[in-house]
């Protein structure tokens, strides 16, 4: 198998009361195993099989798209589990580059969160809300459709994510019914801002290391 499946650093039943964890469970073990499974089964055997994931994803466009579909579930879904916690803080670490780096970009951290909020449950059916270093080292918050995301050439907006939510019905169905917005309240509980904060240094660096 060239794609792995992760386990999670948490247990599923971590996030409760905030997600629930028959919805860990499935999603984990049934929504990203698929994911894995189908990607491997389209790029093995091919010149894809070798490839760092987000490379792929940088040139989807000229791969078939069970590639796009099963490439960017991967992706993302590997990336929401490391942004989730049950220690979540609420904010990013004050006085840390990140903190500040929303301050100078949103105004405040609130005007941050409402306008992820906004993205994610203005996202209209599947897909995702995302918080985004973009080429020119700045943040931006856009979404995108199923399970695109904004390392792909065929994203309105791109940039390196550095923190993802899943605003599909099956990361929220079971608990939240039809109450997507209440889904997206309680997320910013259980925010891993330090794993946030670490992509952000480490999108930023890429940026510099390639001038
Ligand atoms: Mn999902």
């Amino acid at each position: 198998m060239t794609q792995k499946l992760t386990p999670l650093s948490y247990p599923y039943n971590a996030l409760e009361p905030y997600i629930d964890v028959r919805t860990m469970k499935i999603h984990h073990t049934k929504h990203h195993r698929g994911y894995v499974n189908k990607l491997n089964a389209a790029i093995e055997g091919t010149e894809l099989g070798s490839k760092p994931l987000a490379e792929i994803l940088k040139s989807v466009s000229s791969h078939p798209a069970a590639v796009r579909n099963n490439g960017g579930g991967h992706y993302n879904h590997s990336l929401f589990w490391s942004v989730l916690t049950p220690y979540g803080l609420g904010t990013p670490n004050q006085g840390g580059e990140l903190a500040s780096s929303i301050s100078k970009t949103f105004g405040s951290f609130e005007t941050f969160k409402e306008e992820f909020a906004n993205a994610a449950a203005t996202r209209f059916g599947s897909g995702w809300a995302w918080l985004i270093v973009n080429d020119d080292g700045e943040l931006e918050v856009t979404s995108t459709p199923n399970q695109d995301n904004p390392l792909m050439d065929v994203a309105d907006v791109k940039g390196t994510p550095i923190l993802g939510l899943d605003v599909w019905e099956h990361a929220y169905y079971l608990h939240y019914q039809n109450l997507r917005t209440d889904y997206i309240e309680a997320f910013w509980n259980v925010v891993n801002w330090e794993a946030v904060e670490q992509k952000f240094l480490a999108a930023i660096s890429e940026i510099v290391d390639g001038e």
